[in-house]
């Protein structure tokens, strides 16, 4: 599956793009009806919520989840609950992120950060419901053959708490500013980033019932594609003016961070991309073509431009 000619992969890269369109509007569609209103009291608070969900993310998340479980014979309608409660979780991470005692940073999504618009303290109480609306609606998924709604929740529970999301944010606020090995900057990033990542998927298999050995393949798929990703953000940040990347550019450099670039340069950093999303798309192999979606999204994360 690895060795594409450029025409094949270019129609991978079309395919994945025009179903993350269509996967990113459907679950705009279920995230408004998940959502409380900005009619629903506390106003303030669901209108903070609303401003950073609905602010134009890409969507990735959610979409790896709906592409998983059609991969796996399931349906978008059973894997909607668990993609909707990832973006949830995303965001909150954000939105928490971005403030003042994180990463400081003024702008998110194309449009001032929340905590700009609303305050710090109305941030911080809207990214904390968006993490329990999070739970809440993955309490609605349906069971599947092999999972039922406690396997959901413990899976999203672990991929955002201290030892995966939440525990590689603060390993990455202790790296600020220090020169680290590059094992611990992997087992960081794995932790910050591909674990979300890595649970989308699962998430989107289990809710069409897939067996151990099909999460297990794509549970190297999400981590490779993972840490992928997050070197390829770390390369944008350098790379890319603020327009293009709908955030703050340059803040890496400026925060002293620990990231690929700064410890290996841009070119090996580049090639590290590269060789992680080849060994990601090698995990698709016992898929075959239900696996193409993903694949084409392997692809086109590495080849992104914001
Ligand atoms: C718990 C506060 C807290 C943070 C957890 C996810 C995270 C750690 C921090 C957010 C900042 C960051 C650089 C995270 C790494 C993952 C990443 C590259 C996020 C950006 O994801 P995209 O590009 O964003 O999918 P959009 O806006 O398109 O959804």
């Amino acid at each position: 599956m690895a060795e594409k000619g450029l025409q094949e992969k270019r129609a991978l890269i079309q395919l994945a793009q025009e179903y993350i369109e269509k996967g990113a509007q459907a679950v705009n569609t279920a995230l408004d009806t998940f959502l409380p209103s900005e009619q629903t009291p506390p106003k303030t608070l669901h209108r903070a919520m609303r401003y950073s969900l609905f602010a134009g993310g890409k969507r990735i998340r959610p979409v790896l989840c709906l592409a998983a479980a059609e991969c796996c014979g399931g349906s978008w309608e059973q894997a909607m609950p668990l993609a909707c409660a990832l973006e949830c979780i995303h965001t909150y991470s954000l939105i928490h992120d971005d403030l003042p005692a994180m990463d400081n940073d003024d702008f998110r999504r194309g449009r001032p950060t929340c905590h700009k618009v609303f305050g710090e303290a109305m941030a911080i109480l809207a990214g904390d419901a968006l993490l329990t609306i999070a739970f809440e609606i993955a309490a609605q998924a349906q069971p599947s053959s092999r999972y039922g709604v406690k396997d959901y929740v413990l899976e999203l529970a672990r991929a955002a708490g201290s030892r995966e999301m939440v525990g590689g944010q603060a390993l990455d606020l202790q790296a600020e500013g220090r020169r680290i090995t590059i094992h611990r900057l992997r087992n960081l990033h794995l932790r910050k980033t591909s674990a979300l990542l890595a649970c989308s998927v699962r998430l989107g298999a289990m809710s069409a019932g897939a067996s151990k050995e099909d999460l297990k393949a794509l549970t190297l798929f999400g981590r490779n594609v993972g840490l992928a990703f997050q070197i390829i953000d770390d390369i944008l940040d350098i790379t890319v003016p603020t327009e293009q990347l709908g955030k703050t550019a340059g803040k890496d450099i400026a925060a002293a961070k620990a990231t690929y670039p700064a410890l290996i340069g841009l070119p090996s950093s580049r090639q590290e991309a590269q060789k992680l999303t080849l060994q990601a798309l090698e995990a698709l192999q016992r898929f075959g073509d239900r696996a193409k979606v993903l694949e084409g999204i392997g692809r086109l994360l590495l080849d992104r431009k914001y």
